[in-house]
């Protein structure tokens, strides 16, 4: 019997490379995104591994009603990879759209809330699961222009580790991935389309790839079950924490 995989936002980046490895690995993946023909190209791609699930986190009551009601097998949730989310804009906050801070709010905090509530409670009355929550850096470390971005994925490193207590005493697991400068659709997304300022976040780097990610989430759910890893921090090497900033002359 297939085990299954719940992936939010599979048609891009970090959600689409784990829906393709856990499928090579004989899982089977249901996968949300907004973008339906993207779902039914990897439909087409993984066959009945893949279980298209089009979706807009945001919607609460689609969120609650689909994903609360997979079809037969697919709603033995054993993981739920909470990935769906982005970026919107770089500008310091007295600037920032207010439309981009409520997609980012709606999307990276709400959505992820909706989606975990609605499967939790099978996994917990099946007493076995895993809630895998893709954080970032930006949880950790403040940077200039990260404003509601920073803040939404501190929300999800606190909530992550609160829901572990919260099922202390069941054997569902919950991890964070939090991973730095990764390249995928992420700065499109965030630069509003602007692919060569996009292109330019990675000029002369060597970012962390979706398929970097994807194989850490197969780590993460694949260790024995008497351990849970709670969080797990990944940049590329050419990247470093940066300490506070000082500004002289004042
Ligand atoms: P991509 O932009 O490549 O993928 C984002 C995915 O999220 C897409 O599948 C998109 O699907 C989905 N998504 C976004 N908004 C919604 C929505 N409202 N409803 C449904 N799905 C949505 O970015 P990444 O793969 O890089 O990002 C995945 C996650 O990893 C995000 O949470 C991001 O914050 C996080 N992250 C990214 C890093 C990076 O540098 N790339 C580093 C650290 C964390 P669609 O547009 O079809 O709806
Ligand atoms: C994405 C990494 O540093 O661009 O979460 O915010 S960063």
């Amino acid at each position: 019997m297939p085990k299954h995989i719940l992936i939010t936002g599979a048609t891009s980046g970090f959600g689409l490379a784990t829906a393709r490895l856990f499928a090579t690995e004989g899982w089977h993946v249901a996968g949300t995104g907004r973008r339906a023909d993207r779902l039914d190209a990897l439909h087409q791609e993984l066959g009945d591994a893949f279980l298209p699930v089009p979706l807009d986190m945001r919607d609460r009551d689609a969120v609650m009603e689909t994903l609360g009601n997979l079809p037969g097998e697919w709603n033995d949730v054993d993981v739920l990879l909470n990935n769906a989310g982005a970026a919107l804009g770089l500008e310091p906050a007295q600037e920032c759209s207010l439309d981009d801070w409520d997609a980012m709010v709606d999307t990276n905090i709400k959505g992820l809330l909706y989606a975990t509530r609605a499967v939790l409670p099978g996994m917990v009355k099946r007493n076995r699961g895993h809630i895998v929550m893709l954080g970032s850096i930006a949880g950790n470390y403040p940077y200039a222009g990260g404003n509601v971005y920073c803040g939404s994925k501190a929300f999800v490193k606190q909530f992550s580790l609160s829901l572990r207590a919260d099922l202390l005493g069941t054997d569902v697991h919950v991890t964070n991935i939090e991973p730095g400068l990764a390249e995928s659709e992420f700065s499109i997304v965030r630069f509003h389309g602007d692919t060569e300022k996009a292109a330019s976040v990675y000029e002369g780097t060597s970012p962390i790839t979706p398929q970097d990610i994807a194989e850490t989430v197969f780590w993460v759910t694949h260790r024995p079950a008497h351990i849970n890893i709670n969080r797990v921090e990944i940049m590329p090497i050419c990247q470093s924490p940066s300490g506070p900033m000082v500004r002289k002359g004042m």
